[in-house]
């Protein structure tokens, strides 16, 4: 069998995924890129291997120079973590053709259950209850209608190829069918270049569980219990927790005996997670996730089962040594992501160099981070700084630990979604138990969150540019002890370029004076943030409302639109599709 695992992976999933290779005495190998030169990952791994320039060119998706990387380091098998490369059932064949092992289930698995309609005819095979609907898809607004009446508004017109929220419409009444089909069509072609749609009955206010599975090589699938993942914004979870307050001991062996009954008849070996929609009493299989996910930190702290430990050994060919009877629960654990945005200006990333990081400990904390002081957030990856996990006897000890250590969590250099975690854990709502897939919206309104505004990062001279940074320092007044915070001058060029506190303290001159200027433009349509354009819905000459979107620019791996400042007609479109725009950079111009 194998003895060294390469890591497919950067951040904190890779050095997870390392310490579990290091338990079971098996050597890691690490890959990175360019941007990742100093980063953690790379330092913990036994040997490390550079695999080119930052996602232009997706270095860590490269499945040909991977391969080639773990037959020169002799990597009997590789783990991809999540995303990237976890769900490519070709890079799975493709390590099985180089006799490498693909640490996760079989590519034929992969393809029974990556895709969103397969899964549901899977699902329905192993009457496992699904959404009511249809899976052929759908071609008329006509027949929509006909669909809509026999299970009743609303509905969801769900794009068949999409996935994370993309290509999906919500229509209440007959007399939306029409645009709703037609723009749901439009836009699975553009996103997903297939514009084949199919319709559910809508579930206006659930919660989103999940169940965990685990599977052997000899057959054996067990549940983990579930995952209530409800707190999340436009698809990105950021608070999950273990058990669900909603979920009854009935329940969750229904919905854990369905989990299983879907994962035993596709074959499924190692960890996967199920996931539902749970409205009401009842629950609906929506799609499989065929990865280890990040939030697999709060299964493993109630079940005391180390979920990559066993996807390793799973994959080694090693029986899951329990019956489901010896599964057991006990307590709560909640997981808050500590991301690098700032949730007072919509999740922007926030990024920069981490001039202050101490992370909290202590009895039931844990901390899963890719990151450490001094380290710079790289742009081009997602903003995840780290996963901290909280475990209590009871769910009310969990948030009380969760509250005790986001406080005790001490970030500096860029803005994170410590306040908003804090702002959860307070809620009302949430200490209840209440909280459905609506709950930012609902009860965290858009003021709530522009409440949280937090310190400057760095200060800034009359005219608006930044001239220093903000440090804290602990001084002594009469004996007594205090913090200040200090805006300290500039330091010279002594932080990384890439995006840094320091390169961000201290634009580029020509660059301040022209964003400035754009900014006070009013026909002017400006990027907030540096980009890659994705989808442009702006052509000279068409006429606009104000709030329209005009442009969608991604920036770690998140889609942002950007929309008409006024009403007016399109005069000039100065972008491409594909484009990389800087932060102030004109895209469109109004008249
Ligand atoms: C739904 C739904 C309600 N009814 N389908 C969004 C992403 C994709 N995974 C499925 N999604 C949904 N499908 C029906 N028939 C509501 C959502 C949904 C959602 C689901 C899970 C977590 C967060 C969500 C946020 C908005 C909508």
């Amino acid at each position: 069998m194998f003895s060294t695992v390469l890591v497919a992976n950067r951040g904190e999933i890779a050095l997870r995924v390392m310490r579990a290779c290091k338990e079971l005495g098996l050597r890691t190998v690490a890959v990175y890129s360019e941007a990742d030169r100093d980063a953690l990952h790379v330092r913990y791994a036994d040997d490390a291997y550079l695999i080119g320039p930052p996602p232009a060119t997706e270095s860590y998706l490269q499945i040909e120079t991977i391969i080639d990387v773990a037959r020169r380091s002799g990597a009997g098998a590789i783990h991809p973590g999540y995303g990237f490369l976890a769900e490519n059932a070709g890079f799975a064949r493709a390590c099985r053709d180089a006799g490498i092992v693909f640490i996760g289930p079989t590519p034929e698995a992969m393809d029974r259950m990556g895709g969103k309609v397969p899964a549901r005819n899977e699902a329905i095979a192993a009457d496992v209850p699904v959404v009511p609907g249809t899976t052929e898809q759908v071609e008329t607004a006509d027949e929509v209608r006909r669909l809509a009446e026999s299970f009743g508004y609303p509905i969801a017109i769900k794009a068949s190829a999409g996935g994370g929220g993309r290509g999906l419409k919500v229509v209440t009444q007959p007399g939306e069918v029409q645009a709703a089909f037609e723009s749901a069509k439009r836009e699975a072609a553009a996103y997903f270049k297939n514009d084949e749609v199919y319709v559910e009955k809508y579930i206006t206010d659930p919660r989103h569980i999940e169940i965990q599975v685990l599977g052997d090589t000899q057959g054996n699938v067990l549940y983990l219990g579930e995952r209530d993942c409800s707190i999340q914004r436009r698809h990105q979870k950021l608070v999950e927790e273990s058990p669900s307050p909603a979920i009854t001991p009935e329940i969750r062996s229904a919905m854990g005996a369905a989990a299983v009954r879907l994962a035993q008849r596709v074959g499924y070996t190692g960890a996967g997670t199920l996931e539902f929609l749970f409205e009401d009493g009842q629950f609906y299989f929506l799609e499989m996730n065929t990865r280890i996910q990040v939030e697999h930190t709060v299964t493993e702290q109630i079940t005391g089962i180390d979920l990559v430990k066993w996807q390793i050994l799973v994959a080694q060919g090693e029986p899951l040594p329990w019956t489901q009877d010896q599964i057991q629960l006990r307590g709560h654990a909640i997981e808050c992501r500590i991301n690098a945005e700032d949730p007072a200006d919509g999740f922007r990333p926030s990024l920069g160099t981490l001039t202050e990081y101490a992370e909290p400990h202590g009895f039931g904390v844990r901390v899963d981070s890719g990151y450490a002081q001094d380290l710079t957030i790289p742009q081009f990856y997602d903003s995840l700084v780290a996963k901290l996990v909280t475990w209590g006897q009871d769910r009310a000890e969990a948030i009380a630990r969760m509250r005790r250590a986001l406080a005790d969590f001490k970030i500096g250099g860029a803005r994170t979604t410590i306040p908003f975690h804090q702002l959860v854990m307070d809620h009302p709502a949430f200490a209840s138990g209440d909280a459905t897939i609506r709950f930012i919206g609902l009860h965290v309104t858009e003021a709530d969150l522009k409440a949280l505004a937090q310190p400057e990062l760095s200060a800034t001279s009359g005219d608006g540019e930044a001239v220093a940074v903000m440090r804290t320092f602990d001084v002594e007044v009469n004996g007594r002890r205090f913090q200040v915070r200090v805006a300290q001058p500039d330091a010279p060029l002594a932080a990384p370029a890439n995006n840094g506190a320091a390169a961000q303290a201290r634009p580029r001159p020509g660059k301040a004076g022209k964003s400035k200027q754009h900014a006070a433009d009013p026909n002017a349509v400006v990027s907030p943030i540096q980009g890659t354009v994705v989808a442009i819905r702006a052509q000279p000459g068409t006429q606009v409302e104000a709030g329209h979107v005009l442009f969608v620019v991604e920036a770690m791996k998140m889609e942002n639109e950007i929309t008409a400042p006024r009403a007016g007609t399109i005069k000039e479109v100065r972008v491409a599709e594909r484009a990389a725009v800087q932060s102030g950079e004109v895209l469109a111009t109004l008249e």
